[in-house]
């Protein structure tokens, strides 16, 4: 039960929106401590986002995610647009040294007011990941924030979970790393709308380039043959696209430097450009509102069932499941039931 009376959180979400940065650090706090406040909040400010553009950043640890959303963020700022970063670890549940390593790496972004920077542990619970980064996207689009940038590591279902939320992915490789691009193919390759090989300054770099380049072009459907009149035809390898497709570039980045920032931040205005000219960006927003919407649903219906149902009646089937007596989903089945028609049943 919240403390804060209703007229409150109105006039805390009114700070959130006009910039104030406590306001926004407290709501983000209010967030991830998944206090009943931070729905008060979301309410509040959810209808006044929707202007944010997301990149997801994802990529091995080490490859330098970090410091190339430094370089990103600094690229944008000289373009006059402001930038929220949001940096997820969904590995460490403390908020221990990769936090602080991050806060080191952004330092160049302290003291400007058009930049605001977040990292999240998730303190051991998966899943809730990204739900919490969801909204915590949503405080800092209300905030004003541009472009926000979420980062994550590694190419589990926790990154591409997060991965799903944004409206650009891009996945950083770095040389040496060999099998590194193995798992990552597998994985999160096929959701990455730009690549970037960084610390191209390193040997190797050619030849990594060369082994994505190779993967990309084997996904590109034109290299696959073709049913032409009957007859399968195998297509050149750099046909034009259908118009309308995006291509996901890449891109060679020295993140320490800065090089490669301008490249990358213009590949990501062009996909920008792409969602909002063809009917990929309404189709995106959509994915997203229903990922959001299954998930809220999903919570409030736990909700119910927690504050609604009998505990005895659940004790009862619970030791039904444990006996065989009852399966699981039946089970569960008439739970609902009784929830629907308490008395009966
Ligand atoms: N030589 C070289 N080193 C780089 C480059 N970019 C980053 N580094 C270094 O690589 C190391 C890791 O960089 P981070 O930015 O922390 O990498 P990260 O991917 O964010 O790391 P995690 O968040 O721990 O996964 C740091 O020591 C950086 O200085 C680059 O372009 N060239
Ligand atoms: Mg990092």
């Amino acid at each position: 039960v919240s403390q804060t009376p209703g007229n409150e959180v109105a006039a805390w979400a009114e700070r959130v929106q006009q910039g104030d940065r406590r306001a926004l650090a407290r709501a983000i706090t209010c967030v991830e401590n998944g206090e009943a406040l931070a729905a008060e909040l979301l309410a509040a400010l959810y209808p006044l986002g929707g202007h944010a553009h997301v990149i997801g950043i994802t990529g091995a640890p080490g490859t330098g995610k970090s410091t190339l959303v430094n370089a990103l963020a600094q690229a944008y700022r000289r373009r006059g647009l402001t930038v929220g970063i949001l940096a997820v670890d969904p590995s460490s549940p403390f908020t221990g040294g990769a936090i602080l390593g991050d806060r080191l790496r952004m330092r160049d972004l302290a003291g400007d007011a058009g930049i605001f920077v977040r990292s999240m542990a998730t303190r051991g619970s998966t899943g809730g990941l990204s739900r919490m980064a969801a909204d915590v996207v949503h405080l800092l689009d209300a905030a004003g924030y541009r472009r926000i940038f979420i980062e994550t590591v590694g190419a589990g279902q926790d990154e591409v979970d997060v991965a799903r939320l944004a409206h650009t992915v891009i996945v950083v490789e770095a040389p040496g790393l060999g099998d590194d691009i193995q798992a990552i193919k597998a994985g999160i390759l096929e959701t990455a709308n730009i690549l970037v090989v960084n610390k191209a300054d390193r040997e190797g770099a050619e030849q990594t380039m060369a082994s994505l380049r190779m993967m990309l072009d084997l996904q590109r459907p034109e290299q696959a043959t073709v049913s032409h009149h009957g007859t399968l035809m195998a297509m050149a390898a750099h046909t034009p696209e259908a118009p309308g497709r995006w291509q996901p570039p890449l891109l060679a980045a020295v993140a320490t430097e800065g090089r490669g920032a301008e490249e990358i931040v213009d590949a990501i205005e062009a996909h920008r450009f792409h969602l909002a000219t063809t009917p990929e960006g309404a189709e995106l927003r959509a994915r997203h509102a229903e990922i959001e919407l299954g998930r809220a649903l999903d919570e409030a219906l736990r909700r119910l069932l927690a504050q609604r149902l009998a505990r005895e009646e659940y004790a009862r089937l619970l030791a039904d499941v444990i006996d065989r007596r009852v399966d699981p989903r039946s089970a569960a089945e008439q739970l609902i039931r009784c929830l629907c028609s308490p008395g009966e049943s």
